[in-house]
């Protein structure tokens, strides 16, 4: 299974760009940077378009959520868009019950916890995807060689909402359900994996020209919960994207211990979070694959010449990777003046690649 001839990757619009080239560990014609969560709330223009809209709901607006996808990229130069949607849409679009609540996140209707919740889950089907594909499609043709990046949650992260029916900060739900209830852990992982994989595959043939997955979470678990519990699962998602040619980059936050086994899920690039230097995280990896990271967000409400320090620092850390994108450690603070992010993306496009 290929991309269409006419994909942003095929037909020669993204191919030599800057992203694409340091993912696939060639030498960039400037060194790449974009931002988790560059769109929202840190933008006017953001907060202007969603009045009166819920989050979900403009998600599934192919107009609206393409013209937020291009605002940060418009503001900012970055080297990527990030398509504008949410690790639980393909939970909505499959007919779960879930929202995303004001300044609380993903909420269920009903958490799933056990066997029978887990059966009763509905499929999510290939018709279900296509207010996603649309709004991919029309976002692509406006941003020519720039590269649209689609992503997707991974199964734990996924689980973590789904398990607990909310957002949790330990994550006891799902990691007591991966032990006390082994077959529904792995049944409701499997659903979460092919669920997510249908999603990230329908970005990438609608025009996205890398795929990132999110596990966010999976910081919060040890070495050997992650290999035996966890990975297979993201393995599966990403089964539904191997082979089209379109890189694929893996994320998690707290996950400096786990970078190896994340890797070994069977990714191009791994993104690292602001606790662990590029150097050290290269060096762990054993020079293997380009990273992606890792500014920390704290530094962007600091005064200039600070975070100017920070940056410079990243970007000599990230040098001796076999390629390198700047990002966030993780995403744009909410309160984040934008002007910042603009001049950050000067500093690092003033830089040798
Ligand atoms: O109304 C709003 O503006 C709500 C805030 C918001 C936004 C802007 C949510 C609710 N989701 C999003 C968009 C979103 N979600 C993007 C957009 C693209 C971009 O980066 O610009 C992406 C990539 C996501 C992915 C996502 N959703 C993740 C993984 C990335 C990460 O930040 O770790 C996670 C964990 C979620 C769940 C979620 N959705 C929203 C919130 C507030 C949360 C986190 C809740 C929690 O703390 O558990």
């Amino acid at each position: 299974m290929t991309l269409s001839a006419s994909h942003p990757l095929m037909d020669g619009r993204t191919a030599d760009s800057p992203l694409i080239a340091a993912y696939r560990g060639k030498t960039p014609s400037r060194r790449p940077v974009w931002f988790m969560r560059q769109a929202g709330r840190s933008l006017p223009e953001y907060r202007r378009v969603r009045e009166g809209v819920g989050m979900l709901e403009s998600c599934l607006l192919p107009e609206l959520a393409s013209e937020i996808t291009l605002q940060p990229v418009r503001r900012h130069d970055v080297d990527a868009g990030i398509f504008f949607s949410d690790i639980v849409i393909p939970l909505k679009l499959a007919g779960v019950d879930v929202d995303i609540v004001p300044g609380v996140g993903p909420v269920l209707g009903a958490p799933v916890r056990t066997a029978a919740d887990v059966a009763a889950l509905p499929e999510l089907t290939d018709e279900a995807l296509e207010p996603i594909r649309e709004a991919v499609a029309l976002t692509v043709a406006e941003l020519g060689s720039t590269p649209l990046i689609g992503f997707a949650g991974a199964p734990f992260t996924l689980a973590a909402y789904m398990v607990e029916g909310k957002p949790s900060r330990d994550h006891l739900g799902p990691r007591t359900m991966m032990h006390a209830d082994p077959e529904t852990w792995q049944a409701l992982t499997n659903w979460a994996a092919d669920a997510s994989g249908k999603f990230l595959r329908a970005q990438l043939e609608a025009g996205a020209s890398a795929g990132q997955l999110f596990d966010s979470w999976a910081g919060s678990l040890g070495l050997a919960d992650y290999q035996a519990k966890v990975a297979p699962a993201s393995a599966r998602a990403l089964d539904h994207v191997r082979g089209l040619g379109a890189p694929l980059i893996h994320f998690g936050t707290g996950t400096s211990e786990l970078l190896v086994a994340m890797r070994d899920v069977g990714v191009d690039v791994v993104g690292v979070d602001y606790r662990l230097p590029l150097d050290e995280a290269n060096r762990r990896l054993g020079g293997t694959v380009p990273l992606q990271g890792n500014i920390d967000p704290a530094l962007l409400e600091a005064p200039w010449p600070v975070l100017e320090a920070h940056v410079r620092q990243v970007l000599e850390a990230g040098s001796g990777a076999p390629g390198h994108v700047v990002n966030l450690g993780h995403g744009v603070p909410p309160e984040t003046n934008p002007e910042v992010l603009t001049r950050v993306v000067e500093l690092i496009h003033s830089v040798e690649p």
